[in-house]
């Protein structure tokens, strides 16, 4: 990116601290960090485990008192900047979901991430999320059916769905957006079916200007996700699945920088066979049960 071009995406976009500090704000505010719950043992075990690892790491890379400084100097900007929800949903949730979904069947989740809003706007099946009238981009006809494991359709099926616009930035958290640009909450029909019209999302990259971002660029390491599609999907008597969709072809499917695309989250986009413009896609979600387990 060229300074102009930074600039640019800066005054578009907002800043790392902006995104950062409300991604904290909205954190704060999920009824999420209760921490109370954890016991102690649990909290020895697991805090003494990272303790150790950094230990360790200091041992075998003889880390030396200026990158030592340079960590302590990060880890506080990482704070300053708000960053914190950025850094662990890109370098630390993916394995959290791959632990705590092992056992579930049905659909593959993936991570949230840091950018979920809850309560967006409520939509019958057909529906069309929230766009603007000169909104940019591929129009995508995304539908499907939610079963149970057994293949039976499941009645009270809602999909909650957050996206990036055609530039990549995100309603709420860039400004001068809609505030529920690409946020829609689809309930399904009777039989499960579900069709929501939105547009395909860019590929995205987080905030380059903060801390995260300089520690990409120390590393030599590139700031890109594929495009993708936030998706929760619940019904009630079912466990819910928080997921991603991504587009075959995109070429950072192979180089995530959150490590959150899994095969089985492929969205098949074909051209719409209506002769509508844009293109189409369905994926089916299978539920488990609360209380199913493989
Ligand atoms: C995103 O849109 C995202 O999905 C993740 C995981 C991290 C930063 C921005
Ligand atoms: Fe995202």
């Amino acid at each position: 990116m060229t300074e102009n071009q930074l600039d640019t995406r800066q005054e578009n976009e907002g800043t790392a601290v902006e995104a950062g500090s409300k991604a904290t704000e909205r954190f704060a505010a999920s009824g999420k960090p209760t921490g109370t719950g954890v016991p102690k043992e649990r909290v020895s075990l697991l805090a003494g485990a990272l303790i150790k690892a950094a230990n360790d790491i200091v041992v075998e890379h003889e880390v030396t008192y200026e990158e030592y400084n340079a960590l302590k100097a990060w880890l506080i900007k990482v704070g300053n900047d708000g960053e914190w929800p950025l850094f662990l949903d890109v370098w630390l949730e993916h394995t959290v979901e791959d632990v705590n979904s092992q056992d579930r069947p049905g659909t593959k989740g993936t991570i949230e991430g840091p950018y979920y809003v809850p309560n967006s706007p409520v939509l019958d099946s057909p529906a069309t999320v929230e766009m603007r009238d000169d909104e940019d981009g591929v129009p995508l006809q995304f539908s499907g059916q939610f079963t149970d494991t057994d293949g039976n359709p499941i009645q009270g099926a809602q999909l909650e769905i957050w996206h990036a616009d055609s530039a990549g930035f995100y309603s709420q958290y860039a400004p001068g957006l809609p505030d529920w640009l690409f946020r829609a909450n689809v309930q399904a029909d009777s039989e499960g079916h579900f069709v929501l019209h939105t547009m395909r999302p860019a590929p995205y990259q987080i905030p380059t200007d903060g801390a995260c971002g300089q520690l990409i660029s120390a590393a030599g390491w590139h700031a890109w996700r594929p495009a993708h599609i936030h998706i929760k999907v619940s019904a009630p008597g079912y466990q819910p699945v928080t997921q991603q969709l991504y587009f075959p072809g995109d070429p950072h499917n192979a180089d995530d920088i959150a490590s959150a695309v899994k095969p089985e989250l492929m969205l098949n986009t074909t051209p719409r066979t209506d002769g509508a413009a844009g293109e189409e896609a369905s994926y089916d979600y299978v539920l488990a049960k609360v209380g199913q387990s493989k």
